[in-house]
């Protein structure tokens, strides 16, 4: 049968279950990625595997997220990394080379390879023509460990690409397109693959910024085929000899089906505070805007730093806007100074920081309250960017640095008729500055057995949770809306993202952005636990496991939504907290923050089947619930996570 790439990909991987949508497959899986701000854990959960060596093709760790160093904690957690990868065999990739995303396209990243990373954002590997899936902590370290990953066999959802982008129209548009036609759950059980006469246009790093936002579309992943375009990518890398051709076989069905004539395409714009919120940039051309931030894993390419430089070349930027680069990779960055970018942007009054993730996860960059702040960052979430109440957009590089020199929103479009600025012609060079210097590789296995992790004292150990009870009867703390990200339930930035290994620190911080007192009361009912109850696609955006960990740390049981989103509902199961589905999502109106409930019978139900009874016993009401646990996840749950699961075997 003519196959997709996607079904290609995943036939050629499948170590177990059916590739029917719906049905649980195992995959083999290749390669990993992980980063500083998930990795800590992924290293500890390493250790308590008792691991000798990581058994995949390359499994990588990077340093991009916590850079700040504003104390001794971050250089502790890099020190801790940079010895495990040592004992465990992994590479390591030192801060400051670069973001995972862009950084392991250009380093690592094979066409026809499967790979997972406890990043969200994984899937951006996609545009090599990767099987690339973001998974939680403990899924990368079971693929370290040379377990097979599983999960719900998607549909494949066939993108048709025609046309050209017009000027000052880009990759960014193109994924914001599909955002603002599908929104933010639109994706849900679903792999994108992009296909058609388009794609011809697009570079791999174009398909990068495709790949990478389908993540805000709640995919379980984004596939491009690897073609002629990948061949040029990997050819400018000096990796010539790692092409494969990947592409679908003429015929090939897609279980669902859409087109997007690029050429039809204009700039567009995602409102605060969502990615899904996306409008024209014409439509809201004109309002102030306080800073601009260019970078991040969602425009990570050359060109989108080139374009900007290109942009505000012998001009200044709005005496009212702060404008920051974020190169995304140290090779970005030599790339830009050898073609005279940089000085371009310096002198166009540009604060360069370094490669990093920097203010895509708060971590520093924070705008003022109620000032706008254009970003070519993939996410919004409310206060991800350090300030409560922030109003940050997402937009290109080219409507980002318009709004830089103008001051407001600007369409680039109308540039030309505002400061006389044509259509930029761009000139790359055709070999990248490729320098491995910062990617250290792990010593022989001999070698690795002797080194020694270095551990400070802000590294908790792996937290031990007890199995389920049979019967939880407890009080609702916090009931909360639609679309609630884990940036709001354990969030990031620089108060934060300190304490990723220290759990029972960063659990002070749970659910601060929506209800800074949830901890508080949560101790207060330590002897029961408690529920959390939420609405559609709970627990979207990031694979932090430390969403389901910390919760689970201040006693949280099970949290009861409509629905939720594909990576935070496996954390939950990874550590024993019960995802449970209203059958009836009017049910969800009938139950109120403070109210107790009672699920009773748990240790025969949970394994008896998907329904579960959910008692008000305030209300003295009956509420029908499903678990689409497997019968690997029901086990683990029940002995309280998936660690507990693993010591004892
Ligand atoms: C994100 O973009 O939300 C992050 C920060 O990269 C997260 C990972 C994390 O929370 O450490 C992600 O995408 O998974």
């Amino acid at each position: 049968m003519a196959q997709t790439v996607t079904e290609r990909l995943i036939a050629d991987h499948l170590v177990g279950g059916e590739m029917k949508p719906g049905s649980e497959i195992a995959l083999r899986i290749d390669q990993t990625l992980t980063q500083d701000a998930t990795g800590t854990l992924v290293m500890q959960e390493l250790e308590a595997m008792d691991l000798d060596r990581a058994r995949t093709e390359v499994s990588v760790q990077y340093v991009d997220h916590n850079l700040l160093q504003a104390d001794e904690k971050n250089a502790e957690d890099h020190e801790f990394l940079r010895t495990a990868c040592r004992r465990y065999g992994l590479w390591f990739s030192k801060a400051g080379n670069g973001v995972s995303h862009p950084t392991h396209m250009q380093r690592f990243g094979v066409p026809g390879k499967t790979m997972v990373g406890s990043d969200s954002h994984t899937c951006a590997a996609g545009s090599l023509g990767m099987l690339a899936i973001g998974v939680g902590g403990l899924e990368a370290a079971m693929a370290i460990a040379g377990s097979p990953i599983y999960l719900q066999m998607p549909e494949v959802w066939g993108v048709r690409l025609t046309g050209e982008l017009p000027p000052w129209v880009s990759a960014k548009d193109v994924v914001l397109e599909m955002l603002r036609r599908h929104g933010v759950k639109g994706g849900l059980n679903r792999i994108i693959e992009y296909h058609g006469p388009g794609l011809e246009s697009l570079s791999a790093m174009d398909r990068h910024v495709i790949a990478n936002m389908g993540a805000e579309l709640g995919a379980t992943t984004t596939v491009f085929p690897s073609d002629g375009a990948v061949r040029d990518f990997l050819r400018a890398e000096d990796r010539a000899d790692d092409f494969v051709e990947v592409v679908a076989d003429p015929g090939a069905q897609y279980d669902i089906t859409d087109e997007i004539d690029l050429s039809t395409l204009e700039p567009l714009i995602a409102k605060p505070s969502s990615p899904g919120n996306v409008v024209p940039v014409r439509e809201v051309a004109g309002t102030e805007v306080g800073q601009v931030v260019i970078g991040s894993s969602a425009n990570p390419g050359l060109r989108d730093f080139a374009v900007a430089a290109y942009m505000v070349r012998g001009r200044q930027t709005n005496d009212a806007v702060s404008f920051d680069v974020n190169p995304s990779s140290r090779e970005i960055f030599a790339d830009l100074t050898k073609m005279g970018a940089t000085f371009d942007l310096i002198s166009a009054g540009a604060r360069i920081h370094q490669a990093g993730c920097m203010g895509c996860i708060g971590m520093g960059q924070a705008p003022a309250v109620g000032h706008n702040s254009l970003r070519t960052f993939p996410r919004n979430f409310p206060g991800r960017s350090g300030t409560k109440e922030d109003r940050v957009w997402l937009c290109s590089p080219e409507t980002a640095t318009a709004a830089a020199m103008t001051g407001v929103i600007t369409d680039p479009r109308d540039l030309a008729d505002k400061l006389g600025l044509g259509v930029p012609e761009l000139k790359l060079p055709e070999r990248a500055s490729v320098n491995t210097d910062m990617l250290v590789a792990p010593p022989d296995p001999e070698q690795a057995r002797q080194e020694e992790i270095v551990k400070g004292p802000n590294i908790s150990a792996l937290p031990e949770f007890p199995p389920l009870p049979d019967r939880v009867e407890a009080p609702v703390l916090l009931k909360v809306g639609d679309n609630v990200s884990t940036d709001e339930i354990s969030p990031a930035g620089a108060r934060a993202l300190p304490y990723r290994s220290n759990i029972p620190m960063l659990a002070e911080f749970t659910f601060d952005p929506i209800d800074e007192h949830y901890p508080e009361r949560a101790h207060e009912v330590a002897d029961t636990g408690h529920f959390v109850v939420g609405g559609d696609n709970y627990g979207q955006g990031s694979s932090r496991e430390h969403a389901a960990i910390t919760p689970r740390h201040l006693g949280l049981k099970a949290v009861i939504a409509k629905s939720f989103a594909r990576i935070h509902w496996q954390n939950l199961a990874n550590f024993g907290i019960l995802a449970l589905e209203f059958t009836d999502p009017a049910d969800y109106d009938r139950i109120d923050d403070g109210d107790t409930l009672l699920l009773d019978g748990l240790r025969e139900g949970l394994p008896g089947g998907p329904e579960l009874t959910l008692h008000n016993v305030t209300r003295s009401e009956d509420y029908r619930l499903c678990h689409r646990l497997s019968e690997r996840q029901v086990e683990a749950v029940l002995a309280g996570g998936r660690i507990p699961l693993l010591a004892r075997s």
